[in-house]
């Protein structure tokens, strides 16, 4: 069977390869990305959103955040710039259970999400609705690091990271598709890896 250097990379650390999607190459340190600053955050004024197309729109402070039931991820990071990083582990609250508070209407199809300083991304509903997305505060067993996009970040895994917006603050659900932020920099609006929908253009 044929394998790319950065395959083989993957099988000689163990893994197995086919976890990397085309075009990756596996990286043991976490990078880190963004556009702008990392945002100053007070928890005791922050808050969390969710609205739109639902029946019971939410504010959150940080202590409702944390008595919401919580639950735990393991994946793989793909990062559009090419890295992918293996089994990192998040805590947070799951899609669903945020879905049993504000209840969607039957018109809810899409996501932005709403983070500091006017950064967004789209994502479809059903990208939220698989078991393992969610809105994270831990990574590995820590608080995220401030540059991860501590206090909330959002968690999408099944597309490019730069989906999974950081210093999340709301998520709002739209009857229509909207560009986030890196999409309107020709990103690709779907950003599936293993099709490797990075650009637009
Ligand atoms: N608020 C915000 N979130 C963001 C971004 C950003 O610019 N602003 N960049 C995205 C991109 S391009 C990537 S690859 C990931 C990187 O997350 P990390 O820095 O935790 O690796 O965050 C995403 N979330
Ligand atoms: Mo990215």
């Amino acid at each position: 069977m044929f394998r790319s250097r950065a395959e083989q990379k993957v099988a000689d650390a163990g893994y197995d390869p086919t976890r990397l999607p085309p075009g990756q190459y596996l990286t043991e340190k976490w990078p880190v990305l963004h556009a702008g600053g990392v945002p100053d955050t007070d928890l005791a004024t922050w808050d969390f959103k969710v609205f739109g197309e639902v029946e019971n729109p939410i504010v959150l402070t940080w202590e409702q955040l944390q008595e919401l039931p919580a639950s735990e991820i393991t994946i793989d990071i793909h990062c559009v710039t090419r890295w992918s990083r293996f089994d990192t582990s998040f805590r947070g609250v799951h899609w669903r259970d945020l879905a049993e508070l504000v209840k969607p209407k039957p018109s809810a199809r899409f996501v932005l999400a709403h983070a500091e300083q006017g950064f967004t991304s789209n994502v479809p509903l059903e990208a939220l609705e698989q078991k393992r997305a969610m809105i994270a505060y831990e990574a590995d067993g820590e608080p995220l690091e401030s540059e991860h996009g501590w206090p909330l970040r959002l968690v999408v895994p099944s597309r490019y990271f730069w989906k999974s917006a950081k210093w999340l603050r709301g998520l709002e659900l739209l009857n229509h598709d909207e560009p986030g932020f890196w999409e309107r920099y020709g990103y690709h609006n779907d950003a599936d890896y293993w099709k490797e929908e990075r650009y637009s253009f």
